[in-house]
């Protein structure tokens, strides 16, 4: 896929999904933080950074909040270059897309599940992104302030980073849409869009757009992080009580799925890779998959602090 089909793409989810009507609060909850975000893209970031020339670049490692951020960051750069060729003296069929891959960085801290690696490969190409991996030097974890130090030494132009952190994240309460990074962090702009919104916004938009997501959501993780640190989320287990589906609406009526009248149940997962399964299989237990979790607050019961 060309990046201007993948931005033509999203818009087409995003703006499908805001014209869902429902009687579903989280599906109009999901709206609302949609609406802001957009407004934070379109009329205050876009208008202060280009997004085609690489003042901006994306931190993405293939978790859902990125994800779901990059959807909507794709969808509002079409936008933007939709309303940029509309005001042109060319016609808009003779306006070509500036922009070939989404400047990108990938800052992979720790040893990361083949599922992930593989899914943020995937998802590289299916996006059309210019994806920038930090190199691990050794066993132990890198520190993050460094590895965006070493990023901004090879892409000097960039002026600002967009990153999918919540409130709900560590230390994200008191973060603001747009803000400076902290004076130990290499200087640029940290640009945060998605801060107000909840795992059920999440889960509701990401299940929504049909887009494939990393399949060790499949298998019960909320929050990855390294291999050595991320287990399933134990209040996930299956033997514990039943847990109901709150998306089973958005799964049935999910973007492509509904034009073909299909309302299947399938949720478009990423192949878990050997090793993986491998690990897996000496779980004990059984677990609902990622998007059966709700609460916030135990979102990273899965993290084992080092
Ligand atoms: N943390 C800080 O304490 N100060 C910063 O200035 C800062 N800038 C960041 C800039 C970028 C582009 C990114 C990706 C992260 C930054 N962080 C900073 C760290 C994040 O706030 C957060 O702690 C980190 O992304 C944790 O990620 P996790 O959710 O994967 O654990």
């Amino acid at each position: 896929m060309q990046l201007s089909k993948a931005a033509e793409l999203c818009y087409e989810i995003t703006n499908s999904y805001l014209q869902i009507h429902q009687e579903s609060q989280i599906i109009s909850s999901t709206q609302e933080a949609i609406r802001l975000t957009r407004k934070y893209l379109l009329s205050e970031i876009f208008v202060r950074w280009s997004p085609l020339n690489g003042d901006i670049s994306f931190s993405y490692n293939g978790g859902k909040d990125c994800q779901v951020l990059l959807l909507l960051y794709l969808s509002c750069l079409w936008e933007y270059f939709f309303i940029k060729a509309q005001n042109s003296q060319f016609d808009f069929e003779f306006q070509s897309f500036p922009m070939q891959r989404l400047p990108t960085v990938f800052i992979d801290q720790e040893e990361t599940f083949p599922t992930l690696e593989n899914f943020v490969l995937e998802t590289s190409e299916r996006y059309c992104l210019s994806l920038y991996e930090s190199q691990r030097q050794s066993e132990t974890a890198i520190n993050m302030a460094d590895a965006f130090r070493e990023f901004i030494k090879i892409y000097p132009e960039t002026a600002a980073i967009v990153i999918g952190i919540r409130h709900t994240d560590p230390y994200g309460e008191t973060l603001q849409p747009i803000q400076r990074t902290d004076s130990n962090w290499p200087d640029f702009m940290r640009l945060q869009p998605l801060l107000h919104w909840d795992l059920t916004n999440i889960w509701s938009f990401l299940l929504y757009s049909n887009e494939p997501i990393c399949g060790l959501y499949g298998e019960g993780f909320t929050s990855v992080g390294g291999v050595n640190n991320s287990l399933p989320n134990p209040y996930l287990k299956k033997d514990l009580s039943d847990i109901p589906l709150l998306f089973e609406w958005e799964i049935a009526h999910a973007f492509g799925k509904n034009a073909a009248g299909e309302h299947d149940p399938i949720v478009n997962t990423s192949p878990i890779s050997v090793v993986d399964k491998e690990r897996f299989s000496e779980y004990q237990d059984d677990y609902y998959p990622g998007w059966y979790l709700i609460d916030d607050t135990i979102e990273r019961a899965g993290r084992i602090k080092n």
